[in-house]
């Protein structure tokens, strides 16, 4: 079994008698469903439902819940969610990863394994996007692969719930 910490017992589901694998949340925030058109020579051309695809083949067998919303509270309500019904949590806050105190706090409670993830690399930007409060709780972060960075998150969520 791959991840110990935060109670990794809380990977499974009974369904039908059988024991069936918890989706992993990949929850992206505000403006990200504009990516394509945004900014492409920082975010690049892939569209948001091109990553949703890219990390729906990368997940295989293993369920997902992939979403997006420009709503700060939408987002905690679903970690809040995940916390109940999920394996891992893949998540690229976008701008509120370096404002919301309150995402932070949901994302303290969540018993299993986050990865923090960003498209740029956030280190080679403005000082306002240096100082990301989700860090303090990600298992791992994945920051600068671009679009390319979803799967890899994806591949490495899988081997940490199973
Ligand atoms: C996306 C955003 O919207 C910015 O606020 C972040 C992140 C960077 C990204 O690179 O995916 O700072």
């Amino acid at each position: 079994m791959g991840y110990k910490g935060r109670g990794g017992a809380r990977l499974y589901k009974r369904e039908k008698g059988n024991l069936m694998p918890k989706p992993i949340y990949v929850l992206n925030g505000p403006n990200l469903n504009r990516l394509g058109t945004r900014e492409p020579h920082i975010y690049g051309t892939t569209t948001l439902a091109d990553v949703e695809a890219m990390c729906r083949a990368e997940a295989k067998e293993q369920p997902i819940e992939f979403r997006q919303t420009n709503s700060e509270t939408q987002l905690i309500d679903w970690v809040h969610e995940a916390i109940d019904k999920g394996s891992g949590i893949i998540i690229n806050p976008a701008a509120y990863t370096f404002t919301s105190l309150a995402l932070f706090d949901a994302l303290k409670m969540f018993p299993g394994p986050i990865i923090e993830l960003h498209i740029s690399n956030v280190h080679k930007r403005e000082a306002y996007y240096h100082n990301s409060y989700v860090s303090k709780v990600a298992t791992a972060i994945i920051i600068g692969l671009g679009a390319k960075g979803y799967p890899a998150a994806v591949r490495a969520m899988r081997d940490l719930v199973h």
